[in-house]
């Protein structure tokens, strides 16, 4: 049904696979290393795929349609498939989920992404040192804004309720990012929690990076 060009250690990814298993639609999965070779993301064949060339993208394969962009392809699995609906059914709580969603998807992940971090040492020829502190700068300012809003909204023992939401679909991949770099979750309890319940549910568990066929 689905082809997902897909990278095991991309946040964009990983949102998309957690996305896809709590629907329990089947995919395959396509991996665009990129790193090797200078990144297969920017070779010609993959471009030909997503001019963007960003992971991840989805195959519609009946149809032979691609979708970018993960929040675009979660959207369209939300109205295909809503049986596992991701966004609430109050208008309300369905802009606080998107707004939860987007402080991750738009104003942490871009700034911080893999071809950021590579202009910001080519061109300004940052040291490694720095270009930790610049992804630390704005992961604190994201989750900091991220734990504020948990405080005022929360309903445990996901983000806004008893099931997953988009909201969890974007925060337990940002969250993994930011462990990897040894970023200390100390001042975000609600975070803490959310992320440690999360990752008992079997579709988060299936979506781990360690678990990807592309796994290194
Ligand atoms: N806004 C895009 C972001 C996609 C994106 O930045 N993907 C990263 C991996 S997480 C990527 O392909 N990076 C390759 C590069 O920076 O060259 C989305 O949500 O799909």
């Amino acid at each position: 049904m689905f082809k997902l060009y897909d990278y095991f250690r991309s946040s964009a990814c990983y949102r998309v696979r957690i996305a896809l298993n709590l629907k329990e639609l089947p995919y395959e999965q396509i991996s665009v290393h990129l790193t090797k070779d200078g990144g297969h993301q920017l070779q010609a064949h993959y471009k030909s795929i997503n001019p963007q060339q960003l992971v991840p993208a989805l195959l519609l394969i009946d149809s032979n349609q691609v979708i970018t962009q993960s929040l675009a392809i979660i959207e369209y699995l939300e109205e295909t498939f809503p049986a596992v609906p991701l966004l609430p059914s109050e208008v309300v709580a369905r802009a606080n989920v998107r707004a939860f969603a987007q402080v991750i998807a738009c104003d942490i992940h871009p700034i911080n992404n893999l071809r950021v971090l590579k202009y910001l040492k080519h061109h300004f020829h940052v040291s490694d040192e720095q270009k930790m502190a610049w992804y630390f700068n704005w992961l604190t300012k994201g989750f900091d804004t991220l734990e504020k809003l948990l405080e005022k909204q929360h309903i445990g023992p996901y983000c806004f309720g008893e099931a997953p939401t988009l909201a969890d679909v974007c925060l337990i991949p940002q969250v993994y990012n930011a462990l990897r770099f040894d970023y200390s979750l100390e001042h975000y309890p609600y975070i803490r929690k959310i992320h440690a319940h999360a990752n008992n549910h079997p579709a988060f568990i299936k979506a781990l990076p360690e678990n990807q066929p592309d796994s290194e």
